[in-house]
């Protein structure tokens, strides 16, 4: 099967992820040259529409529109079960979100993020974009409502459904959706970030995902007298298409910020060796001792008790796994500052029945968290309470490098649960 698309494209990695899933073998030609091939007589004949994606499943048959194409590929491949499965209520739910993120979302692409995609093709409009994101935020209010209490979009575990809403909104998340905007919508974050974070979309997407984390200049300024969204002060002068692309080159640079951690003066602890030493321990609560007597250094380094803010949202252990696997992933760039363990404590069952709580090693020693871990999506997820290894903390803190003992201290969302996994970040 070949997929024929350009490059970048979220509608084509509907099909890639689906792919992902069942194991389908699909190509994407590389020679395929977006808004000349598709206009050829002989891509007409596959998609009248001339539009990509489009699925070529050779001697003469395809399929166009992208939720059809995934929807097609995990059908022939017998992933019934992520369509729905034999409940008639359910495979009608999948084909609805389907047809809202189609419907309703993708329409918004164009007033909302193609000026910051692509400036070149798209000028910003100041009255649009309003209109639009009025519209945007009752769909996502939607999703928000809905994901309060569903961990994803229908039935318990990934469908189509998650597949095409997700990736329908990954521009809206990468290009619009910055922190200050995402703070209504924490439920759909989570369940945005904990899609993206599964192993079959990671394939395609890859784990180094850059959410907005400003939104563009000419954005600000068509929001600047919107109350709702915290009243940016005015930027003037970005009208002009030019202009939108100098924005964009701006915003791309300013998601891009120097390495914090890299400018602190020199620290005594080796943090990789702390490392090794803990992951060849027998007795790991002996060696965290050690780590903290003999080599922690507590004017470069500090550590904190994290947990889980949703824990009263938590269901089933291995979704709950799967948010710290995300989490891990999106954070791999840090790895050189950082040495967490963190653990899934209860069993699966009604919502509230696990919660998620671990430690971290940080660099630095401030009393907040570093920018570059605070600029990392999960973080806000979490609570971080700084800990005193040297006092009271520190049988917690050993508790939660070994994964067993009382955990005393954690609070009521952990009391009584067993440790069902844990998971370092080293
Ligand atoms: N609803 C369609 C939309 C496809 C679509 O808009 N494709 C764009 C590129 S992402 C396209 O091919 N545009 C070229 C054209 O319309 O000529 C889908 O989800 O597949």
């Amino acid at each position: 099967m070949k997929l024929y698309t350009y490059p970048n494209n979220p509608r084509a990695y509907k099909a890639l992820i689906a792919a992902q899933y069942c194991g389908a073998e699909v190509q994407v030609p590389p020679d395929f040259k977006f808004l000349e091939d598709n206009r050829k007589p002989e891509f007409l004949r596959l998609n009248p529409f001339g539009q990509v994606p489009l699925l070529d499943l050779g001697d003469g048959k395809a399929v166009f529109e992208s939720n059809a194409i995934a929807r097609y590929i995990l059908e022939s491949s017998n992933r019934q079960d992520m369509l729905g499965g034999d409940d008639a209520v359910q495979r009608a739910q999948v084909a609805a979100f389907g047809d809202v993120a189609l419907g309703r979302i993708d329409p918004l692409g164009r007033p909302l993020v193609y000026p910051t995609i692509f400036p070149a093709f798209f000028k910003p409009d100041k009255t649009r974009f309003e209109e639009a994101l009025e519209q945007f935020r009752a769909v996502i209010g939607g999703f928000e409502r809905h994901l309060t209490d569903h961990t994803f979009l229908v039935g318990e575990r990934i469908t189509l459904a998650d597949i095409t809403v997700s990736m329908s909104l990954f521009w809206f998340f990468e290009y619009l959706l910055d922190p200050e905007l995402l703070m209504e919508y924490r439920a759909l974050k989570r369940w945005f970030y904990t899609c993206i974070g599964q192993p079959e979309f990671v394939k395609v997407i890859g784990s180094d995902f850059k959410p907005c984390l400003k939104r563009p200049d000419h954005l600000k300024m068509a929001t600047s007298t919107n109350a709702d969204l915290g009243g940016h002060a005015g930027n003037q002068g970005h009208e002009s298409s030019d202009h939108a692309a100098e924005v964009t080159e701006d915003d791309q640079t300013a998601r891009k910020p120097k390495n914090a951690f890299d400018l602190l003066p020199k620290s005594s602890f080796n943090l990789e060796a702390a490392k090794r030493l803990y992951s060849n321990a027998d007795n790991t609560r002996e060696v965290m001792n050690q780590i903290w007597d003999t080599m922690f250094d507590p004017s470069g380094y500090s550590v904190w008790v994290v947990r889980y803010r949703y824990n009263h949202e938590l269901s089933k252990t291995f979704m709950s796994a799967n948010l710290l696997n995300g989490w891990f992933q999106r954070m791999d760039h840090l790895r050189k500052y950082l040495f967490g363990s963190m653990i899934v404590f209860g069993t699966s069952g009604e919502p509230g029945s696990c919660a998620i709580g671990g430690a971290f090693i940080v660099r630095g020693t401030g009393d907040s968290l570093p920018e570059p871990l605070t600029e990392v999506e999960d973080t806000d997820l979490y609570t971080w309470t700084k800990a005193d290894v040297f006092g009271k903390d520190r049988d917690l803190v050993n508790d939660l490098f070994a994964w067993e003992g009382k955990f005393e201290g954690m609070g009521p969302d952990y009391d009584g649960k067993p440790v069902a996994t844990g998971k370092n970040f080293k």
